[in-house]
């Protein structure tokens, strides 16, 4: 029998070797790579066909200029990106990123992620994420748009309802999509609600796709509290960011019957003894655009404390990182551990270091991986595509009842695919494998291409 983890290795090493820059992408091909072994293993075809090296080597990279002028006239020029990696299952589905960070290696990694995420959920989507390196902090509305027309004037070229349908992420919430569908109808003429998702209700927009990743989120955690028989109801969970994800996962956490006691931003986060008060945080994030700082004007006996990684020495039974990547690196692992964390739910995409998923598993703690445990905005994403296919627009409870389901079989198919193969309980594993099979026979399917 060939040896799998050599070949895992070998392709591997040349990832490396091509890119020895791109550190993200790098761990998050590791990641899902040294995972798959025993489904290799049994599966000698995915080698014979070279499917590692075709999947870590996007179909197409687009990178283009985003000249724009600001409100004192003055030009300012970004760099603008799409990543179409894996198209096997369906037309490149993911966000669009605006923060100073974005770069090929990030969007390499996250569209990466994306392609087995969009797999999991089970909906006819392949994978792909863009943005630019654009921050949209302290920018006023009139910026943002001439922004986001510049930005959609050379994506138009790129995407479509059958082809590549970008969404949020960082930095790119209902007003960017806004201003972004609004440029891509006028330069096409045409009214092709599908070609992004995430829109306002008002022009055909998913209702629950706002809440969706981070309902989805406590969804997955829950299933996997129920199979330890383990209840949600008055854990302490701790929560970071205060954007999208983070919202409505402390939103569906509290309804649960937990106490959110943290939440944050990348300047420091807010700990609240009483349970974080979420209509005073959509009302400085949502509404003001604020700083996560002014929470303890309203509510002095809440602390704020400078630097976004403390949050992580709050003691609790649950943590959801919901804020970025590598955000719980070893050290914060190993506070939270010490604490007596019993699960750790990944709202964001990769938020925790392998060092530190490495730790929580050696621990025995009940660990929920980003791309089967967030996959519910972009499962919701998929189901705005249906709605807008059949031009019809389904009610709330309609699409969370779906989105429930969702969740519920991604957990089952993880699990059930970590025991299938030898790792019961290691759901990083159980999801890495149910969703390369999934790409991997499409792409076997499909011939050289
Ligand atoms: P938002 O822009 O709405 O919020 C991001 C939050 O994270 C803000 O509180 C932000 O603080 C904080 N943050 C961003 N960058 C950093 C950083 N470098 N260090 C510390 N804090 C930071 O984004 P979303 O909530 O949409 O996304 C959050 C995470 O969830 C990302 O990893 C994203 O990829 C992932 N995700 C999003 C989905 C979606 O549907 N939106 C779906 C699945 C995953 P500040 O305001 O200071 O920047
Ligand atoms: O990381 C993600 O899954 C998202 N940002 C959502 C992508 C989408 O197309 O809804």
């Amino acid at each position: 029998m060939a040896d799998m983890k050599a070949y895992v290795q070998e392709v591997l090493a040349q990832v490396v070797k091509k890119d020895p820059e791109q550190k993200e992408f790098h761990n998050t091909v590791q990641e899902v790579l040294t995972t798959i072994v025993p489904v290799l293993e049994q599966n000698p075809q995915y080698q014979k066909a070279k499917l590692l090296e075709r999947m870590v080597e996007p179909e197409r990279v687009i990178m283009f200029r985003v000249p724009w002028q600001d409100d004192q006239g003055e030009i300012q020029v970004n760099r603008g990106f799409r990543v179409q990696m894996n198209s096997a299952i369906g037309p490149y589905k993911g966000g669009l990123r605006f923060h100073p960070s974005v770069n090929l290696s990030i969007l390499k990694f996250l569209a990466f992620e994306q392609v087995f995420k969009n797999a999991l959920t089970g909906l006819p989507i392949g994978g792909g994420k863009g943005g630019a390196d654009f921050d949209p902090k302290g920018k006023s509305d009139n910026e943002v748009m001439h922004f986001c027309q510049s930005f959609m004037s050379e994506l138009y070229r790129h995407i479509g309802p059958n082809v590549d349908v970008p969404a949020g992420d960082i930095g790119v919430g209902g007003r960017e999509i806004g201003y972004l569908f609004g440029q891509y109808k006028r330069i096409r003429d045409a009214y092709d609600a599908g070609v992004l998702t995430g829109k306002g209700v008002g022009y055909w927009g998913s209702l629950a796709r706002t809440e969706a990743t981070g309902y989805g989120l406590l969804y997955f955690v829950k299933n996997m509290l129920d199979d330890k028989n383990i209840p949600i109801e008055g854990k302490t969970v701790v929560v970071s960011g205060s954007g999208n994800v983070a919202t409505y996962a402390i939103q569906k956490a509290q309804a649960m019957g937990a106490k959110v006691v943290t939440c944050s931003d990348s300047n420091g986060y807010i700990y609240d003894a009483a349970g974080i008060d979420l209509a005073a945080v959509k009302e400085i994030k949502e509404v003001r655009r604020g700083r996560i700082k002014e929470y303890t004007v309203t509510h002095p006996q809440a602390e704020y404390h400078e630097g976004c990684t403390g949050v992580w020495s709050v003691k609790c039974d649950i943590a959801l990182p919901c804020a970025t990547q590598s955000e719980i690196q070893l050290e914060a692992a190993k506070q939270l551990v010490a604490n007596g964390v019993i699960a750790v739910g990944e709202g964001a995409n990769m938020p925790s270091t392998l060092e530190a998923i490495a730790y929580f598993q050696q621990k025995h703690i009940l660990f929920a991986p980003a791309k089967a445990a967030n996959a519910g905005g972009v499962a919701v994403s998929a189901l705005e595509m249906s709605q807008n296919s059949e031009r019809l627009t389904w009610t709330f409870d309609e699409v969370d009842h779906r989105l429930q389901n969702i969740m519920t079989r991604i957990f089952q198919q993880a699990k059930q695919n970590s025991a299938q193969y030898g790792c019961p309980g290691n759901l990083v594993a159980g999801a890495n494998m149910a969703a390369f099979v999934q790409v991997a026979d499409a792409m076997l399917a499909h011939g050289v291409v």
